[in-house]
């Protein structure tokens, strides 16, 4: 008699393992009363572990003048179809004054976690978010987005995935390795600043003369022009930035309010 038959089951636990093994027989032999032989053993079985993850990415450089920054929190590798992640966002204090949240794909917030809470230096906001519904044995992709006023910002800070866990109906709390967090530079300009070289001077002034008269109805009303800074640099202003008290024309109101903001 002869033929193909599982003749056992093992289950490994294998927590916290990342990378790819083989499992393989070795040392294979048979008995019959006839006598013993030797098995040859065909090809291991190949797992490969991964450990779910997390990250943030968002704007790189923000500045007062348009001063909204995006954040998206993102996950690799979570190995169910439906669950809960839960973790939290860390900012420091002074980079942002109110917040718009959404949650994205095919996440919905499980519970309302509440506000910002200032603990010491830093900004936190936990969030419990569930996947209710899905196929597959992986899911990967956004699940967050933020969207940060930072209005008097100033300097570089990074938001950060903290006490990130992933639970399912089967495991709870299993950790989620954060890959990434966001890095951002703030930067604060004088709107009397129009060349953006961090100082209001003569040469914002002289930017502004230069454009005098054009109106938002002139085709190069936002078209930047450029002007030598110092031999090795030069800086671009355009009518419309100096056009500083926003009335659609560049007139001696824009040079007063540049003149008498000359640091
Ligand atoms: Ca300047
Ligand atoms: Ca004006």
């Amino acid at each position: 008699m002869s033929g193909d038959a599982d003749i056992i089951d093992i289950v490994l636990a294998c927590k916290n393992v990342v990378g790819i093994t083989n499992v393989e027989v070795f040392d294979a032999k048979y008995a019959t009363p006839g006598g013993i032989g030797t098995l040859t053993a065909t090809d291991p079985a190949v797992t490969k572990f991964v450990k779910p993850s997390i990250s943030i990415t968002g704007t790189a450089e923000v500045s007062n003048l348009d001063p909204s920054a995006a954040y998206r929190v993102s996950v690799s590798d979570l190995l169910f179809a439906t669950g809960v992640v839960q973790f939290a966002l860390r900012i420091e204090d002074g980079f942002f004054a109110d917040s718009q949240i959404n949650v994205l794909s095919d996440w919905v917030e499980v519970s309302d976690s509440g506000d910002w809470v200032l603990d010491g230096k830093h900004w936190t906001k936990a969030f419990e978010l569930g996947k209710p519904n899905g196929t597959g044995a992986s899911w990967r992709g956004d699940i967050l987005e933020v969207v940060f006023d930072c209005e008097d910002a100033r300097g570089s800070t990074m938001v950060e995935v903290i006490d990130a866990v992933a639970s399912t109906p089967a495991i709870t709390d299993m950790p989620l390795v954060v890959t990434g967090n966001a890095a951002t530079e703030f930067s604060y300009f004088s709107k009397y600043d129009v060349n953006r070289d961090t100082v209001v001077s003569s040469a914002d002034l002289a930017a502004a003369m230069f454009f005098f008269a054009k109106h938002n109805i002139d085709v190069d009303w936002a078209e930047f022009v450029a002007f030598e800074k110092s031999a090795l640099e030069s800086l671009s202003v355009s009518a419309e930035r100096c056009d500083v008290n926003d009335d659609s024309v560049v007139d001696i109101q824009d040079c007063i309010l540049i003149s008498i903001n000359i640091e």
